[in-house]
């Protein structure tokens, strides 16, 4: 089975808890502060493999988690770290935030890693909240959460050429002559229902990446067929290798069915038509091939068809060379990157203002932001140093300031997040 898009949900290990100790050692009676950072989160890290060839995977293993990080220990130990885990994924996936659809990574390269969720910073103990007017601490922060987000995952598949046609023209049996690969080929339309890959050795040292798609026929652009789930393929393809049935058997016509691929390519996407094509004029080992060849050639006015029969492989080392030629020539004038979506770094998140306020119809205050929940999702509300803590931070913030501007009065309910507090000046 090929799996060429699946949602799946990540969440990277929250890092641990920040110790609140202090030293009880014999004879002293109080020591100082000494619980430990905590530990760092895992972090989940996609990692590029070119031995793989679909989604597959993923369609067994949806949610994908990392360890969190020890929590800070006595003695101003530290917590360990959660592990990191690493999944592989074909070369050709795209990494979307299911969410905002914001693209996360491009994985382009054998060995590429991208983060896809950051484990979280563990939270500073009490020891490193010491101070000269504070020497006794009891505040200890707690970990940040580590990412947690729903991905959408992308093949496409990265072969420099594509081999399009209608069903039954021999594509699949093209590619098992000129390349290792071993796809099914039978008589039926419809035979190839996912996209093979195949090295093709030019015999010259030269090298290119061929891909066997599934038949299109009238309507793919429109999602007849398997339609337009394969199209999508041949976008990143450099060289476009059309394949076409010259024998004209079935009441086929080469010259309609030439223009109806073409017309199909074009609808989808009009950039496929300076893509650089090359035509293939397949199984004229049969009789009626010759004769409809010519014909083509009068009515297509395309001059530069490459005759073969791949069933009794002749002429495919000249098909084999002009393609690796062709490819020189669009190397030199574009890297296949450029073919490639826009990166959007992982890291880049717009700004936004630290926090929010506004108020609800009952008369209730919301303070609602980045910042604050930052705050708020290391504070530990059980603990009241570490909620005055809290306090201090949001009215260094501004937001005490923001709230009396907005006109709270002592004993105004404010809601920040799932707490609620009392406004107390
Ligand atoms: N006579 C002759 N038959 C061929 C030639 N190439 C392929 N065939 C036959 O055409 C039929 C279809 O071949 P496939 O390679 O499966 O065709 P395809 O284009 O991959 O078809 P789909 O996967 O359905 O799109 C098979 O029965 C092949 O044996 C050829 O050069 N000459
Ligand atoms: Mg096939």
């Amino acid at each position: 089975m090929f799996v060429d898009s699946v949602k799946i949900h990540v969440k990277a290990g929250d890092g641990g808890n920040g110790g609140s100790f202090f030293l009880h050692e014999k004879y002293v009676a109080m020591g100082g502060p000494s619980g430990g950072n905590g530990g760092r989160g895992g972090s989940i890290i996609f990692v590029g493999d070119e031995g793989l060839s679909t989604l597959l995977d993923f369609r067994y293993t949806r949610i994908i988690k990392a360890e969190r990080g020890q929590n800070g220990m006595d003695k101003n130990m530290f917590g360990k770290a959660g592990k990191d885990v690493y999944v592989k994924v074909p070369i050709g996936t795209t990494i979307l935030d299911a969410n905002t659809n914001v693209v996360i990574g491009d994985v382009t390269k054998h060995a590429q890693e991208v983060v896809v969720a950051e484990g979280g910073r563990g939270g500073k103990g009490n020891a490193a909240f010491a101070t000269s007017r504070n020497p006794a601490p009891e505040y200890a922060e707690k970990g940040v959460p580590g990412v947690e987000r729903d991905l959408q995952l992308e093949l496409k598949v990265l072969a420099d050429v594509g081999l399009v046609g209608f069903p039954s023209v021999g594509k699949s049996t093209l590619i098992s002559v000129v390349s290792q690969a071993k796809p099914k080929i039978a008589s039926y339309h419809f035979t190839t229902l996912h996209p093979n890959l195949g090295v093709v050795g030019v015999g010259d040292g030269r090298s290119f990446v061929i891909a066997d798609l599934p038949g299109l026929i009238e309507g793919a652009s429109m999602g007849a067929g398997l339609g337009i789930k394969f199209l999508k393929h041949i976008e990143r393809t450099r060289v476009i290798v059309h394949v076409i049935d010259m024998s004209g058997m079935e009441g086929r016509n080469p010259v309609e069915d030439y223009q109806k691929i073409r017309n199909e390519l074009l609808q989808y996407d009009e950039n496929l038509g300076s893509r650089p094509e090359i035509v293939v004029a397949n199984k004229m080992d049969l009789p009626s091939s010759n004769e409809n060849l010519s014909k083509f050639i009068a009515k297509t006015g395309i001059q530069d068809v490459v005759p073969i029969s791949a069933y009794t492989k002749t002429n495919l080392k000249q098909l084999v060379y002009k393609i690796a030629n062709t490819l020189d020539e669009v190397k030199k004038l574009k890297p296949l990157e450029e073919n490639l979506q826009e990166v959007v770094e992982y890291n880049f998140i717009p700004k936004k203002p630290d926090f929010e306020i506004y108020r609800s119809d009952d008369g209730y205050y919301h303070v609602v932001g980045e910042g604050v929940k930052k705050i708020f999702e290391r504070t530990n509300f059980e603990n009241e140093a570490s909620v005055r803590f809290f306090a201090k931070k949001l009215r260094d913030m501004g937001v005490d300031k923001k709230l009396k501007e907005l006109g709270v009065k002592n004993n105004d309910t404010v809601y920040i997040f799932d707490y609620i507090f009392e406004f107390i000046d």
